[in-house]
């Protein structure tokens, strides 16, 4: 009985069904942070672009430590471009200026970024004008990238600055460098 038993165990073993081993390592959340990063800048990009479109221009950025700013008090982003507040003057229907929220939403909200917990806060956002660019500090917690001088809409390609600066897995799940999404 034994060979058959031994048979029946190995048919048995086969035929389990395929479950994928689960990512228990220290590093998962981080991957799984990366990831969920730059499927949350494709939606961005999606109402940046929708946006242009309404209002032929893209949305203004103002440095985040500025009164305009969605976030303040954001050590991490400080004096760096991102979102602009839609501002309601006193007595004004109108919300000025547009943003991606408000008045009409592109985008149901600005999408916050696990990598910037100081305040929770949204990404980094520039625009040189004809394109712009997201930005993430990635899983060091600090901005590598300056976008006001290396973002350039104008090459065809992101710039060799931009590039050296970016994110890497493989020189560690926690290392230098950051996560972004550009128009070019
Ligand atoms: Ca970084």
């Amino acid at each position: 009985m034994r060979p058959l038993t031994v048979m029946l165990t190995a048919i048995s073993a086969a035929l389990a069904p395929q479950v994928p081993a689960q990512d228990l390592s220290p590093a998962a959340p981080i991957r799984e942070a990366v990831s969920r990063i730059r499927a949350d800048m494709r939606a961005m990009a999606t109402a940046i672009e929708s946006y242009y479109v309404d209002c032929n221009a893209y949305p203004a950025w103002v440095s985040a430590d500025s009164s305009e700013s969605i976030v303040q008090g954001n050590s991490v982003l400080a004096a760096m471009p991102t979102f602009r507040r839609g501002i309601l003057p006193p007595g004004g229907r109108c919300v000025i200026p547009l943003t991606l929220t408000t008045p009409i939403a592109y985008i149901t909200s600005l999408v916050p970024d696990p990598f910037n917990p100081d305040v929770p806060s949204t990404f980094a956002y520039y625009t040189d004008g004809p394109g712009w660019i997201l930005l993430s500090p990635g899983p060091d917690g600090d901005f590598d990238v300056n976008p006001r001088t290396v973002y350039k809409s104008e090459l065809a390609q992101p710039s060799a600055e931009l590039l050296v600066l970016s994110y890497d897995p493989t020189n560690g799940t926690i290392s230098d460098g950051d996560l972004w999404r550009v128009r070019q």
